[in-house]
């Protein structure tokens, strides 16, 4: 079975193939080819024109299996800070303006959080991955909550990692070894909803 990743996000692919080698076993994952856009040059860029991670992603991955002919997952993601009543939400990745940088965007998110105590600077992860075939179109979530700290903290990772401490850890998000953030974050429990499904779906699928 191939399954693109429909995003274009280099960071994001990354995550995705090293969390599904978590949660899918060597069995079930060895019975998936995972691509992703690089296969497929010519897919057109897709306006994310949603009111939210769900209808995003999904048209992310319709586009994506529409153009390939093979199923399709998608993430939207962002992080919801409280104290700026959800914001940037779906907004995450052009916070700063259409052409922003992470570094960007985590300098106006602190910004904006000037003189806001720890206690008032709590924040959720949340993503929304959505699968698409002929027959199937659905979508899992994931949500990790945590705070926004007052100076990046931390090398790895992407996006907002360096700011975002989860709670019940001290380390940021880029602090953490990979394969920690894998196994908590907003992302990693998403798709441990969709390994749950691929393999009642695998599992049916061979019986026939
Ligand atoms: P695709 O649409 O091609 O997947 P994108 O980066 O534009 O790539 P989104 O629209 O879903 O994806 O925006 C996600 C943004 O949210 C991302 O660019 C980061 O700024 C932030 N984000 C999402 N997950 C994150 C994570 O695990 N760590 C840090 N920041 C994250």
């Amino acid at each position: 079975m191939k399954i693109v990743l429909a995003t274009r996000n280099r960071h994001k692919v990354d995550e995705i193939r090293q969390i599904l080698k978590i949660y899918l076993d060597g069995d079930l994952y060895s019975q998936i080819e995972i691509l992703d856009l690089d296969n497929f040059p010519a897919v057109p860029e897709i306006e994310e024109d949603g009111k939210t991670f769900v209808e995003n992603a999904l048209k992310k991955a319709k586009t994506v299996y529409e153009f390939t002919g093979l199923c399709s997952i998608a993430d939207d993601s962002g992080i919801e800070v409280d104290f700026l009543n959800g914001e940037p939400g779906i907004y995450s990745a052009r916070y700063a303006g259409e052409n922003a940088t992470d570094e960007g965007n985590n300098r106006k998110l602190l910004k904006l959080l000037e003189g806001v105590p720890i206690e008032k600077r709590t924040a959720t992860f949340r993503c929304a991955l959505a699968y698409v075939d002929g027959n199937i179109e659905k979508v899992f979530e994931g949500a990790t909550k945590g705070k926004v700290i007052f100076e990046p903290r931390g090398m790895g990772g992407f996006g907002y990692d360096p700011l975002f401490v989860p709670d019940g850890y001290e380390l940021t998000y880029a602090e953490m070894p990979k394969d920690l953030k894998n196994r908590i974050s907003h992302r990693s429990k998403a798709l441990q909803k969709f390994a749950e499904f691929l393999r009642t779906y695998l599992e049916s699928k061979n019986k026939f």
